[in-house]
């Protein structure tokens, strides 16, 4: 059945390495996701392993932005995160913008991607979109944690 009225659901948010590289931009990002109502349950900060980028991102295999994308997501520090609230996955997924930033800078221009975005791979950041992509994908990238746990855990405000 739907989940209960309110109940938080969690997603995975990547800030990849475009923005990640700068300290400033990432704490600017952290507030944003602050002010809107997210819970930070968990951040890490690490280099991608290729053989992670290439599960993390198996659905795209076959497609020729591949090479490049997979590159990119392991060339520097990107920042993983567990975000909660009530609609994480699209209120994150909004908050980010359409994914092509070329045209994302026009018709989204407040977005992260909008206002950060360097290029259709250079995108700012991440977003599970889907609750079965997020437990597959908060398992990746953060696999010493009990998911279960994790989201029991989100139901209770923070203090
Ligand atoms: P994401 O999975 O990162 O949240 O992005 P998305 O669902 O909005 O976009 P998707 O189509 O799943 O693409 C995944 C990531 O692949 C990179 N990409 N590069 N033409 C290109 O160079 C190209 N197209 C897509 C982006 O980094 C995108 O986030
Ligand atoms: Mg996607």
């Amino acid at each position: 059945g739907a989940a209960a009225a309110g109940a938080r659901q969690l997603t995975l948010a990547l800030i990849k390495p475009d923005v990640a590289a700068h300290p400033h931009r990432v704490e600017t990002i952290l507030r944003i996701m602050r002010t809107n109502g997210f819970e930070v349950l968990q951040r890490k900060r690490l280099r991608v392993p290729r053989e992670l980028a290439e599960t993390f991102y198996g659905e795209h295999r076959e497609k020729f932005f591949f090479p490049r994308l997979t590159n990119f997501i392991t060339s520097n520090d990107l920042e993983a995160l567990v975000l909660a609230r009530p609609e994480a996955i699209s209120v994150w997924r909004a908050l980010l913008g359409p994914t092509k930033v070329h045209r994302t800078r026009i018709t989204n221009p407040g977005t992260l991607r909008g206002l950060f975005g360097l290029s259709d791979t250079r995108n700012v950041g991440h977003g599970s979109d889907s609750p079965e992509a997020a437990r597959r994908e908060i398992g990746l990238f953060f696999p010493e944690l009990d998911y279960d746990q994790l989201w029991e855990a989100a139901q209770k405000p923070a203090a």
